[in-house]
Parts: structure tokens; C-alpha cells; sequence
């Protein structure tokens, strides 16, 4: 198996491997350790990563970016609809109702889904991390925002599935640099001791996360997450793009927005305006050549102002920093280091601010761009029977609470309990017991819709099928398995009918599970059980689980005192489990058949793009061989050629070069490959003849040395 670790950035992506020496962020062909998060779609192939980037002027319309946001999403989201007016691409709504792009490819409209677009973005991750381990890559572990909703996160893992990826993880961007940071400290607190609590902030592109996470010996424990989904670099890039539209308005009369291209472009300007503007606080020019209507622009900023102009994204910083310190109830003096991580975490204002809300120095011991790939990675090689890593135990938090909703008795209609509130640990399965005499459906939602970065709260339905009563007529016991799982997906992971059997032995049927028929259709949290998927041991935290499961829910209280009459103890039921199916209809999930096509088809365009890249190679293979020999003819192959047969090849090859502009353009690659065959033909005794001569002299002196 595979060891790799991806982080899916909105702008930047690494790839981090593990091999005998450790976990190692690895290069792309570019021998550039970032690749863009770019797609692009050309007449005849994609080009991906930095090779999309470079198009994002030239064919800006079919260059995507700027997508990871849409994972999830209904085309009428209001912020895709928002992102939409800003995109110079164009956004489609797919038949199910959610979040496409639209571009020109292979010289025809075509519409990809976002699951397509980003599993595109990792078959080239794929690529790069194959490149670097010399073998096929499959498993691995991807990283999403902490804030990520289970539609975005199942949407994710379909685009790995899309990539031929098996992501054995879905890891929080944040959790994932916790990992980074606490597996190799030595000094952590042990066990029982008090442990070190680490704020880890991340400021990427488009978002800004904040994590509080305990740290011992072996372990961490994510005490409280936060963030601002829509606080990120860009938002940085945008407020310089909007000053200088207007001041190029002003002073050039040009409407920038009017022009696409002038706009990427001077998205591009900004960015690196921002970037100097970290490093250096006096004024700085912007210059951009041939801007518009062959005007050159040029403008200029200096921090202050850039500051000035910034002031309400920065006041957003303080923020989540409050509220992971209340949520997690730390005061300043217990933390011990805040780390602080991406790319826009470089720009002094907001260090500066973070710094402040803290009153400390900001900790930089880890690789800002880097730690999200490289946690992903070790979360990978923990998982790997093949590597021998630490044993580090990671529990994560549930970010938004979520509630399960179901029909009771006819009279009583709608019945609801929070299964997981925020801030639950994760991974985490909880057993609920229903009573009943026939299916059921169960509807889970998120139930705080304002913390939610989405206008839909929910999150699927779950129909527990082939329900039947007792023999007795009574209702049956059943008992349904609720969990967040490693992705941070809520699922019912399985469903059971208890059968009460009556063996004949004089044993009575347990009537005491349905003490009164009111009881009939609520539920009980019967048990609960952490995930062990990671090998972690269950801890205290079990039992506290649990108590604030019975007293979150008076309900639960009283059943489980009805439940539990002296008469239950009685040793002498035998009982018979029995696995019920479930039906899932998840929220925004795509179909199997969709998801399969869209395999297959992403594996067409991965064919598509390898013919392609095998045709231009015999196509520059033509047309190197002409300037080859065109220099050597009248160089060193000169004396091997008589007058007459070199002004024909010359004619040849000066005839080839033209074809190669005009006819020779667009050829299938076996026509490359037989005039490249056919020029050969003519060359090759050239070329003979100069190498028999050139071995010649050394023959002779061969042959001297044996007389
Ligand atoms: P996200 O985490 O939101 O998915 P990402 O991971 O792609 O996004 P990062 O790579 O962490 O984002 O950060 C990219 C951002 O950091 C860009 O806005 C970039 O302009 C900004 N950035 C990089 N270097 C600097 C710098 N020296 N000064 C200011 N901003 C910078
Ligand atoms: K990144
Ligand atoms: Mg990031």
C-alpha cells in the first residue's frame, strides 16, 4: 500500500509521501513542491496544476479555480450564486441539482461536475506522488477545512474515488497540523498529566481556521474548532483588485471589469502586490504592460494603506480566537503556544492581531505551507500495517451539532434528540434503541442552521427496513448504530431487530422492554462506544460521553429507569439478533451510476491526455530533427554529403518545417512518427558515413597496436 498525504488547498496543493527516511513533501515535474489547484481545458487535452495555471491568462474562460467551495453544494447556494458574478469561468447546475462547471473541451460544451473537477486536480496530485515513489499510489489521506459539512466531505471522497484514490481519511486541515506538530515532541505531558494545550491557527486562501487541541504523551485531543469559512487571502487580493479598478477607472478611464483577461491579470498583480507588501512597508508599484486598449498601467501602495483598506477583514480575526478559547472555557495563561500556519499568515497585520488577542510571539516550528500534506501523510503511515509509526491517538471534534428526527405514534407526530452536539469527540458510534413494529425512517439534520455556512441543514434520511412486531404482537426491540466516522461523516452504520426467542423451557417473553405503550416509539442511548478505527484505546472520555448524553435528554432519563424493572434481570430470555437493512438517501449524494461514469470517464480523459501528450512528442520529435540536421548539414556532416543529395535534403527539411506550420499542424501521431521515418531515410547514411569515418582512425590504430 500506499503512504501519501494530499492537501487539497483553494489555490495550493502538496503532496507529502512516506519513505524509509521519514515523511517528505514531494516535487512536482515543475520541481515545484505547490501545485496550483488550476484545471484547464484545451481543443485536444487538460492540462493540470501549474501547466493550467500558465493558461489562466491566455484561455481564461475554460482555466477552472477557485472551486473547492462548491463541493456540496446547490447550484442555487448563494454562494455559488455570489462566486458565479466573480468567476470568469461559468458555473452550471448538474441534473441533481448541484454545482458544475461549464467549459469548452475537446472543442465542444461540456459540463463536469465538481467531483469531476477536483478529481482531476487529483489524478495529478496522484501523478506526482507516483512519480516520487516509483509505484502506483492508491491509498491515502486527504485533508478538508474543518468546517467541511458531511455533503462537502462525501463529495470529496467521490472525487478521490473519481482519481482511482482510496482515502482511507478525510482529515481536518487543522487536525492534520496538530499531528504534524505532536508527533515528534518528545516532552509532551504523560498520561495523567496536565496536558499542553496548543492553539493552531490557519490562514489559507479562502478560509481561516482555529483549533484548540490537548496534547500528551501519545495523544491529542481537539478540545474546541472555529473559523470563518469566507476570511482568506483572497479576500486580501480582492480589496486591492477593487481599489485599483477604481483608480485605473479614474485616472485611465478603463472599466477593468469589462475585460476578463484584464481582470485575471490584475488579479495576478495584486497578489504579488500583497506578498512584496509583507515584507516591505514603503510604497510599491504596480506596473502592468498593454493593460487595456494597449494602454500600460501603473499604480502604487504602500502597507499603511493597504491596512486602512483592510481594516473590517482584519477586525475578523479576533473572532474565532474568542470563541475557541470559550467553547474550549481556556483562559490565555493555559495556552502554551499558539502555532500559526498558511500562506496568508505571513501578512504582518494579521500576526500581528493573533499575537495581540494571545499577548505571546506566534510559535513558526512548522512548515507553513507544508504541515496540512505532511499530518495527512503520518495520518496515512498510522494507518499503514507497513510503516512502524508512533502510536499517536487522535481524537477530532464534531464541528456542527447534529440531530436525528423521527415519526413516533401517529398521535404524537415528530420526535427529535440531538445525538451529537458540538465539540462531540470524533470518531464516535452511539447504539440508540427504538421500539417498534414496522419500518421506520430516521432523518438526520444539523440543528443549529445558523452556525451552518449553508442554507440546508440537512444531512439524509435513513430507512431502517424490515421492522416486524414480536411474536407476542408487542413491539420489537431495535437497536440502530448512529456514528461520525474517520471522514466525519454522520451515518446510521447499521441497524438489529432483538428477537426475543421462547424456547420452550418455561422462560417468559421479556415484556419489560415495553413497560407501557407510550414508550413505544421513543429512544434510549443504550450504549456507546468510541471508535477504535484508529487503534485508540477507550478512555475516560467514554463515560462523560455518556452522562451528558442522559442528562442533555430527559427522555433517555426516564427510559432507561422504566427499562430497567428488578423482573428484566431475570437470566431466563434468550434473545436473537437480527441485521435489519437501511436505505440511505443522502443529501447531495451522487448516484452509483454517476459516480461510475464518471470513473470511466475520467479514465478516457487520463488516455486522452497521454495520446495527446504521445502525438506532440512525435510531432516536436519532427521538428527537431529538422533544426538538427539543418545545422549539421552545413557543420560537421558537411563533408559527407555530396553537393547534390545536401541542397535535396535541405529542400526536405525546409519543406517539412513549413508543413509543420500549415498541414503538418494537427496530425494524428503516426503521421509525425512516418515523416520522421521518411527524413531518417535520407539523413541516416549521412550520419553512417560520419560515424564509420570518425571510427576509422581509431581502427587503425587498433590494428597497429596488434602488428
Ligand atoms: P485554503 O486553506 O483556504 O484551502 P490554500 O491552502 O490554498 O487555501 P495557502 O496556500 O495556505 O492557501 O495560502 C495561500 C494564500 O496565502 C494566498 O492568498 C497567497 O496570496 C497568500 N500568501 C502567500 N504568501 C504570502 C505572503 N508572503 N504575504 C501575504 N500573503 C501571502
Ligand atoms: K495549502
Ligand atoms: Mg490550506
Amino acid at each position: 500500500m500506499s503512504v501519501v498525504g494530499f492537501d487539497v488547498g483553494f489555490q495550493n496543493c502538496y503532496v507529502a509521501v512516506a519513505r524509509a527516511g521519514g515523511i517528505e513533501t514531494v516535487a512536482n515535474e515543475y520541481s515545484d513542491r505547490c501545485t496550483p489547484a488550476f484545471v484547464s481545458f484545451g481543443p485536444r487535452n487538460r492540462a493540470i496544476g501549474a501547466a493550467a495555471k500558465s493558461q489562466v491568462v491566455t484561455n481564461c474562460k475554460n482555466t477552472v479555480q477557485g472551486f473547492k467551495r462548491f463541493h456540496g453544494r446547490a447550484f442555487t447556494d448563494p454562494y455559488v450564486q455570489s462566486a458565479k458574478s466573480s468567476l470568469v469561468y461559468d458555473l452550471a447546475q448538474m441534473p441533481t441539482g448541484t454545482t458544475g462547471i461549464k467549459v469548452m473541451y475537446m472543442e465542444e460544451e461540456k459540463v463536469f461536475s465538481i467531483e469531476q473537477v477536483t478529481g482531476m486536480l487529483l489524478t495529478k496530485l496522484k501523478e506526482t506522488a507516483e512519480a516520487a515513489l516509483k509505484k502506483p499510489v492508491a491509498d491515502c489521506v486527504i485533508s478538508v477545512p474543518s468546517f467541511f459539512s458531511d455533503a462537502e466531505r462525501r463529495s470529496v471522497i467521490d472525487a478521490a474515488q473519481i482519481a482511482g484514490l482510496n482515502c482511507l481519511r478525510l482529515m481536518n486541515e487543522t487536525t492534520a497540523v496538530a499531528l504534524a506538530y505532536g508527533i515528534y515532541k518528545q516532552d509532551l505531558p504523560a498520561a495523567e498529566e496536565k496536558p499542553r494545550t496548543v492553539v493552531f491557527v490557519d490562514v489559507g486562501h479562502s478560509s481561516y481556521q482555529v483549533y484548540a487541541c490537548a496534547f500528551n504523551k501519545g495523544k491529542l485531543k481537539v478540545l474546541a474548532s472555529a473559523f470563518d469559512p469566507e476570511l482568506g487571502g483572497k479576500d486580501f487580493d480582492e480589496m486591492l483588485v477593487q481599489y485599483f479598478c477604481k483608480d485605473f477607472g479614474e485616472r485611465y478611464k478603463l472599466d477593468v471589469r469589462s475585460k476578463p483577461r484584464a481582470l485575471v491579470r490584475l488579479y495576478q498583480e495584486c497578489e504579488k502586490l500583497k506578498k512584496l507588501m509583507s515584507a516591505n512597508s514603503s510604497d510599491l508599484p504596480l506596473n502592468i504592460e498593454c493593460f487595456m486598449n494597449d494602454i500600460d498601467v501603473t499604480g502604487k501602495l504602500n502597507r499603511g494603506q493597504f491596512e486602512e483598506m483592510c481594516a473590517g477583514l482584519l477586525a475578523k480575526v479576533e473572532g474565532p480566537l474568542r470563541s475557541v478559547m470559550e467553547q474550549a472555557k481556556l483562559k490565555k495563561e493555559d495556552i502554551y503556544a499558539v502555532e500559526i500556519i498558511g500562506g496568508a499568515s505571513r501578512i504582518p497585520a494579521i500576526k500581528e492581531r493573533v499575537g495581540k488577542f494571545f499577548g505571546k510571539e506566534m510559535s513558526t516550528t512548522l512548515n507553513a505551507d507544508e504541515a496540512v500534506a505532511r499530518g495527512c501523510a503520518l495520518q496515512c503511515a498510522i494507518l499503514s500495517p507497513a510503516f512502524k509509526v508512533r502510536e499517536f491517538s487522535i481524537t477530532d471534534v464534531v464541528p456542527y451539532p447534529v440531530s436525528l428526527r423521527w415519526n413516533s405514534a401517529a398521535e404524537e407526530g415528530l420526535s427529535d434528540c440531538e445525538v451529537f452536539p458540538k465539540n462531540h469527540p470524533a470518531p464516535f458510534s452511539k447504539v440508540l434503541t427504538f421500539y417498534r413494529k414496522e419500518p421506520f425512517s430516521l432523518e438526520a439534520y444539523y440543528n443549529n442552521p445558523k452556525e451552518l455556512p449553508y442554507p440546508d441543514p440537512t444531512i439524509g434520511q435513513f430507512q431502517i427496513q424490515k421492522v416486524v412486531p414480536q411474536a407476542s404482537g408487542e413491539s420489537a426491540k431495535v437497536k440502530v448504530k448512529v456514528r461520525v466516522n474517520v471522514h466525519g461523516v454522520f451515518s446510521v452504520s447499521s441497524a438489529s431487530l432483538v428477537e426475543v426467542l421462547k424456547s420452550g423451557e418455561g422462560e417468559e417473553p421479556m415484556e419489560t422492554d415495553t413497560a407501557g405503550k407510550d414508550e413505544e416509539n421513543k429512544m434510549q442511548v443504550d450504549q456507546e462506544d468510541k471508535e477504535k478505527a484508529d487503534g485508540q484505546k477507550e478512555n475516560a472520555d467514554k463515560k462523560s460521553d455518556t452522562e451528558d448524553m442522559e442528562t442533555s435528554n430527559e427522555e433517555n432519563k426516564q427510559e432507561k429507569k422504566t427499562d430497567q424493572p428488578p423482573q428484566a434481570k431475570k437470566p431466563k430470555v434468550k434473545t436473537k439478533t437480527v441485521d435489519l437493512p437501511i436505505e440511505n438517501s443522502l443529501h447531495w449524494q451522487l448516484s452509483n451510476d454517476m459516480l461510475n461514469l464518471f470513473v470511466e470517464n475520467e479514465g478516457k480523459m487520463i488516455m486522452q491526455d497521454k495520446l495527446e501528450k504521445e502525438r506532440n512528442d512525435a510531432k516536436n520529435g519532427v521538428e527537431e530533427y529538422v533544426y538538427e540536421m539543418r545545422d549539421k548539414l552545413h557543420g560537421v556532416l558537411e563533408k559527407f554529403v555530396s553537393e547534390e543529395d545536401r541542397d535535396a535534403f535541405s529542400l526536405k527539411l525546409e519543406d517539412t518545417e513549413n508543413w509543420l506550420y500549415e498541414e503538418g499542424e494537427d496530425q494524428q501521431k503516426q503521421v509525425y512518427i512516418d515523416k520522421l521515418t521518411e527524413l531518417k531515410k535520407l539523413g541516416q547514411p549521412i550520419q553512417e558515413r560520419a560515424m564509420e569515418a570518425e571510427e576509422r582512425p581509431r581502427a587503425f590504430e587498433e590494428l597497429g597496436k596488434q602488428i
